[in-house]
């Protein structure tokens, strides 16, 4: 295979844009086309004759060998995204980071350096809903598939762009990630419904004007009335207007009132597509946009059936992709709305982000708008539902059949509770995990080594070479959990309040497929994967206070094949490399590492 590097143009048109805030231009709907001089279109599409119907994406990829590089230094830095200025953990010094787009088929390269200090932090990429079939140690989670890179290293990740649609990159080492290591990734491929524009991502995101590290030390802690931290804000493309009167007494932060909100500039009758993204912390979303349908045509990396709402509910690391038709007006302006929800759902002080759609302005010096918030919209803040749209409704456009009889159904309990030193914990069937960052498990399990269960804290469920696994969680507590499986677009077989009736599967023909579902307050999620990807999968809580106080366990498949991965020597290179800086500095892990 002959690889082409190309350098993406998008970040030299980032660049320009190097402040606390990103602004992501419309992407071309012929990008990938036109920016590929080289390598003949098959079928005038880099992804041949692969067409959304024709294909199951899930196996049948196309390898373009084009390859999308990308140079990323994560540092922290002083940012004010909403006008409170804080160290925010940026990379290349933008906030939200830069936009990753390829092609279906093509290869991603993205050389990370860690260039975090004050203080120093090991720090790694997860690069989200990438299968990494072909890249099982790539999935950039230290202490399952990496050693973490060390302070002033750098990893180079490289993996196949195997779905399509839209997603995210966010570092997995501790909460980084809520304190700002994040960015949008956008595979263009074959569309199943047309569209005219389209509008990029939109990242919708809450946020904490605390450092990150106070946080999950609250979060881990022994005091009860501070383990659900409440964010002071939420942002629409990592903007926000945060009224600086509310800042606490003595809180001496610089602080700028009317910081700014995001415009998004809609032409009218014509269909635009946005990609949303709930890439923050702990809140889910409720996001809508005044006076327009939304018509939802993909949830995480899978095209859906197309229907119309007025609202959608993100929790956190989904995304889901819309069509807007422009209306027939020429000039006017909009609110764009997202507010985190209360109660089963999130703990927020000032839960509501807007941003502007309008229409045919030559500037953005625009009057605020004075449109009213969809009825449905105003419903869904005021008494939330914390669930997702009904499976019923959400209807995979490929359809794939799950094993009606799977070998093996695994349960799962969440529970919350204290621990032998009485910190606050979140645990699976009783076990709240902690990662040993120097000894990943996919590196042990390539040398045959799958007995780490004497330490419970693994919490590795090993399901050797079953070809399908089901799996029914249980949670009856109190909120919500965005459940995240790695490595898969995972059945989503049932969901709901109360209990599983054990046999009960929506659409079984054709169930809907996430890499991110809700898990209802007092209620059950029936999962279900197919074993076709040998490695070791993060199953998780998406909330980052959760993850941190144990809510994981990883998924091992077929350690038998996990054995014959040729896993490159670079994985142990960069364990030695964390190695070396462990036996010099001790790493306070105060979570459990995810
Ligand atoms: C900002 O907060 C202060 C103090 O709570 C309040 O009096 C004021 O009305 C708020 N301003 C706006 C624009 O909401
Ligand atoms: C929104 O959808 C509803 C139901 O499909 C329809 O009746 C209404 O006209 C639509 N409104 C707009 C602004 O497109
Ligand atoms: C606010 O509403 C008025 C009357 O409905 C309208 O004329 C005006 O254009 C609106 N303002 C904006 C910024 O859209
Ligand atoms: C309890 O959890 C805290 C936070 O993860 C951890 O630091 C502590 O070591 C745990 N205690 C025991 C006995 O495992
Ligand atoms: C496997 O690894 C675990 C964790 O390091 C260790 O405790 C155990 O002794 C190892 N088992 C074997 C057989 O090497
Ligand atoms: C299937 O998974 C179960 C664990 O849930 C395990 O006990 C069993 O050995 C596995 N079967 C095979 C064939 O690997
Ligand atoms: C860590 O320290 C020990 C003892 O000093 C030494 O033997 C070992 O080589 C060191 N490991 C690395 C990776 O530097
Ligand atoms: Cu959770």
């Amino acid at each position: 295979m002959r690889l082409i590097n190309i350098n993406v143009f998008a970040n030299a048109f980032l660049a320009a844009f190097a402040t606390a805030q990103t602004d992501y231009p419309d992407l071309p709907n012929n990008f990938l086309v036109t920016s590929n001089p080289v390598t003949p279109l098959p079928n005038g599409f880099p992804w041949g004759t692969k067409t959304a119907s024709n294909t199951n994406q899930l196996t049948d990829p196309p390898n373009t060998g084009v390859i999308r590089s990308y140079d990323f230094t994560v540092k922290r830095e002083k940012k004010s995204p909403d006008g409170y200025s804080k160290d925010v953990l940026i990379i290349n010094g933008q906030f939200p980071g830069p936009l990753i787009e390829a092609n279906w088929g093509d290869t991603i390269q993205v050389t990370v350096h860690n260039a975090i200090t004050g203080p120093e932090e090991g720090t790694a990429l997860h690069w989200h809903g990438i299968l990494q079939k072909t890249s099982q140690w790539m999935d950039g989670v230290p202490g399952v598939q990496q050693c973490p890179i060390p302070p002033g290293g750098s990893f180079t990740y490289t993996f196949l762009a195997d779905l399509y649609g839209t997603s995210w990159y966010h570092s997995h080492y501790s909460a980084q990630y809520a304190g700002g290591a994040i960015g949008p990734m956008i595979i263009h491929g074959p569309t199943h419904v047309s569209y005219d524009i389209d509008k990029g991502p939109i990242i919708l995101s809450d946020w904490f004007h605390r450092d990150y590290l106070s946080i999950v030390a609250d979060v881990v802690g022994t005091d009860v009335t501070k383990v659900g931290p409440t964010s002071d804000s939420n942002l629409i493309q990592g903007r926000n207007n945060f009224n600086c009167s509310t800042v606490a007494a003595g809180d001496t932060t610089s602080c700028k009132s009317n910081a700014g909100i995001t415009n998004f500039r809609f032409s009218p009758n014509k269909v635009h597509r946005l990609r949303l993204i709930n890439a923050g912390a702990e809140g889910v979303q409720k996001f809508s946009i005044d006076g327009h349908n939304l018509t939802v045509i993909a949830n995480d990396f899978v095209p859906i059936q197309p229907y119309t709402t007025q609202v959608v509910t993100l929790g956190i690391g989904q995304r889901t992709d819309v069509l807007v038709t422009g209306l027939p007006v020429t000039t006017g302006s909009y609110t764009m709305r997202s507010s985190i929800a209360g109660f089963p759902c999130s703990f927020s002080s000032a839960p509501d982000a807007t941003a502007i759609v309008y229409y045919n302005h030559d500037s953005v010096a625009l009057g605020t708008p004075n449109t009213t918030a969809w009825p449905a919209w105003t419903s869904s803040v005021t008494t939330p539902i914390c669930a997702n749209d009904p499976l019923s409704q959400t209807v995979p456009y490929f359809p794939i059949t799950p094993d009606p009889a799977p070998p093996v159904t695994q349960q799962i309990d969440i529970e919350f509770g204290q621990n032998e030193t009485e910190h606050w914990v979140w645990t699976m069937n009783g076990v709240s995990f902690r990662a040993n960052y120097n000894q990943p498990i996919l590196l042990l399990s390539k040398t045959g080594n799958n007995s780490y269960p004497a330490d419970p804290q693994w919490n590795v469920y090993n399901f050797g070479s079953n070809s399908s696994v089901r799996i029914h969680i249980t949670n009856p507590g109190f909120l919500a959990h965005p459940i995240h499986l790695h490595g898969h677009n995972m059945f989503v077989l049932a969901e709901g309040t109360g209990s599983w009736d054990g046999s009960t599967v929506v659409n079984p023909s054709n169930p809907q497929r996430r890499d991110v579902q809700l898990v209802q307050a007092g209620g059950y999620l029936v999962l279900q994967l197919t074993a076709d990807n040998p490695g070791v999968w993060p199953l998780h809580c998406h909330i980052a206070w959760h993850v941190s106080a144990g809510l994981y366990v990883s998924v091992v498949e077929r350690p038998d094949d996990i054995a014959n991965l040729q896993i490159p020597a670079i994985m142990a290179q960069t364990c030695r490399d964390w190695a070396a800086f462990t036996n010099v500095t001790v790493v306070d892990q105060i979570d459990s590492g995810l």
